[in-house]
Parts: C-alpha cells; structure tokens; sequence
C-alpha cells in the first residue's frame, strides 16, 4: 500500500473553502506532476517551507497548493472550492497518482473540541493547527522513527512543548501571596483592569480565595488572591489555610512584599525558587532601609502601575518557557501533554516499543 495519503481535512459541506492534505514521501512529487501554477513558471523540483502557489489542479479547478512541511516527509495542502463534488475530484486526482486515502487526522474529535474552548487567540491560533493534524504529523512521523527502533527526534520537541499544551484550555495558576497589607488585592486588581478584590487599608480584608481569569502573553492564567499570612484565629485563620493549600498547588506564587515595611517577609526557604516570583510593591512611597538591597526583586506599584506590564510579562515568561512556532506540533490536551511527555522519557532510555505504547494508549482509535 502507498506510503502517501491524501485525506479531506474540513468536515464535509460546511465550508466554502475545503482542505485537502497530501502527505508522504511522494506528496511533492504528485503535487508537481498534477498542479498548473497560474504564473506558468514550474514549481522547485523540492518543496520549500510554507510556499503556496495559486493555480489549477490538472485541467480542472483552481486551487491554492501550499507546502506545510519537509521533513520528516513532505506534506502539502489543496486548498479548494468546498463543493463536495469538487472535493472529491480533488482527493481521486490524488488517488490516480498512487496516494491512498486516509482518514483525516482532524476527524480526531478532540482538537476540534478543544478549539471550541481556547480562551484566547494565541491558544486557538495553537489549537486550530493541531485541528489542521500538526500534531497527528507529528505524531505519525514519531511512530515511523520508533517502530523502526530509532531515536524520535519530533518526540524531543513534542515533550518539551508539554508544559504548554497542558494549558491550552485549562489555565495556569497563578497566585498572589505574601503578609497582609502588603497590596496583593490592589495588585490583582491591576493585573485584572477591574476592583474584583477589596482593597482596604486594614491589614487582614483578605478573607478567603478570590480568583479572577487573565490572560498573560496570550496564556490563560486563573489568578487568584489570598489572605494575607500571618498567625490568625477564627474566620482569618480559615482563610489562611485555604490561601496555604492554594499556593501548594500553584503553578506559580507571586509573593509580595511592602517597600515601606521595616520587616520583610519572605516565603519559607523550602520552597522552590522556580515557582516563585518576588515583588516590592508601593514603591511610589518612600522605601524602607532594607527594601533597597533584596535581590531579584521586580519593583513596581499597583496605585501607580509602574512596573505592572512587567511583572505580567514575567509571570507568561516564567509559566510557559517553550511555546509551539506558528503551524507546529504539539500536545494540545493534558492527557496528550502527558503521554508525549512519559513517551519522551521511556524513548530516552531506548525502550521505543514502550514509549510507542504510551503514545498509542494515550490517542486511541481515532
Ligand atoms: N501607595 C500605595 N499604596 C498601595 C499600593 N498597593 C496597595 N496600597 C494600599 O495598601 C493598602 C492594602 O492594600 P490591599 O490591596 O488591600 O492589601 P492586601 O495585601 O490585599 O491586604 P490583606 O487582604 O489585608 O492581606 C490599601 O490601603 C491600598 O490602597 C501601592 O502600590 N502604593
Ligand atoms: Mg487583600
């Protein structure tokens, strides 16, 4: 059987427009041998990266022939009027040319399902070409490389965007923590653009947990405010120890202090330093002896919002270190992210069988 598929990618009579993707190792080949450039000029004898062409497929209709990838096989992409007939003319031009039609790895019912839930444009832009089968590509190109009982290099990439990919829908959390009074409401507030937390002058007005959905670099993130921590009793004490379960669950703790303050206090050393983000607030008053010397603090004031597009840059910079590149693969659900991830590590130890297992398991029938 032909090693080269040909699948509709666009659910049927839904669109004006229809894709229909080539992939394999003669996509380019038959892609050449079939399309007309409008220009008249030939198209490279090899494929180059994101190239299209606008022209006609055999004598028939006009088309757009665009190059979505090189290796580790060429794939190509018909884009064409979305009448069913003309879809099919398009896929049977393929088929006279040796490929074998495939079903479309974006029937996968999940991308389509996650698209539908990205809470920002930089999360759909990720979604939509995961939906457009990057990831099933990808995938396929990871199961040739381990069934052959060869090192995966697209598995590598895969897993290190799984950080990411686990947070395409589901948001990262974020939380705001330090010693009461220290303006972590009025930092939230900023963050947020609107007063969803009380902000008084009275130390302890922080009763309970209060989260508010953001976005920070196009990445959803649930930030939430807590009571400020200090021994307590009664309902304060209640809301300390939910602000404590909080930051040990948090994907990140911005921990604040107060510039004025004589003392300053920092969260327990034992807790990671990687999931931890230091801030003086109120520097627009006057500082205290000891604010000036910390280190690797970011200095700002939520009265002011000097320094506020910073801290939320830093906190995107410090959740998401690898993010996919415009039409690459990656894991676009937990369970994915996962798999690609515990895939990765088995395949680092050479169990390729094992890693392709984990990875079968994990995507299922289709
Ligand atoms: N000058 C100045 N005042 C601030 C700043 N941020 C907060 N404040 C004031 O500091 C006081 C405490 O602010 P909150 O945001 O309620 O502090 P908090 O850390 O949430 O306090 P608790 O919930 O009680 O733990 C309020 O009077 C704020 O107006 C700042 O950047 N500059
Ligand atoms: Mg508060």
């Amino acid at each position: 059987m032909s090693d080269t598929r040909v699948s509709v990618l666009t659910p049927a009579g839904t669109g004006a427009i229809a894709t229909v993707a080539v992939a394999g190792p003669r996509a380019w080949e038959v892609a050449r041998w079939h399309f007309r450039p409008a220009s008249g000029k030939p198209l490279p004898e090899s494929p180059e990266l994101h190239r299209f062409w606008f022209g006609k497929l055999a004598d028939g209709d006009e088309v757009v022939l665009a190059v979505k990838a090189v290796k580790p096989e060429p794939a190509v992409e018909v884009h064409c009027h979305g009448g069913r007939r003309v879809v099919r003319w398009v896929v049977e031009q393929f088929l006279a040319g040796g490929c074998r039609e495939d079903e479309p790895p974006a029937a996968r019912p999940g991308a389509r399902r996650e698209l539908t839930r990205a809470p920002t444009l930089r999360t759909a832009s990720i979604l939509l070409d995961q939906y457009h089968g990057a990831f099933d590509r990808a995938v396929a190109a990871v199961f040739a490389d381990l069934d052959a009982g060869r090192v995966a290099p697209q598995l590598g990439e895969l897993a290190h965007l799984a950080p990411a990919g686990r947070h395409l829908v589901e948001p990262w959390k974020v939380v705001i923590a330090g010693p009461p009074n220290v303006g972590k409401s009025s930092l939230v507030n900023a963050l947020a653009g609107y007063q969803r937390s009380v902000v008084s002058d009275i130390a302890g007005t922080t009763r309970d947990v209060v989260t508010v959905p953001v976005a920070f670099g196009g990445w959803p993130v649930e930030l939430a405010d807590t009571a400020g921590l200090r021994a307590a009793a009664g309902l304060e004490a209640a809301g300390v120890e939910r602000a404590e379960r909080f930051i040990r669950s948090a994907d990140l703790v911005v921990w604040v202090l107060d510039a004025t303050a004589d003392e300053l206090e920092y969260p327990d050393d034992a807790k990671p330093a990687d999931r931890w983000l230091l801030v003086l607030n109120k520097i627009d008053l006057e500082p205290s002896d000891r604010a000036d010397v910390i280190p690797d603090v970011m200095r700002l004031s939520a009265a002011t919002g000097e320094g506020m597009s910073g801290l939320a840059a830093a906190i995107a910079r410090r959740l998401v270190t690898h993010a996919p590149e415009p039409g690459a693969a990656a894991p676009y659900t937990p369970a994915l992210a996962e798999a690609v991830y515990l895939a990765h590590v088995s395949a680092a130890f050479g169990q390729y069988d094992a890693a392709a297992a984990i990875l079968r398991a994990a995507i299922g029938p289709g």
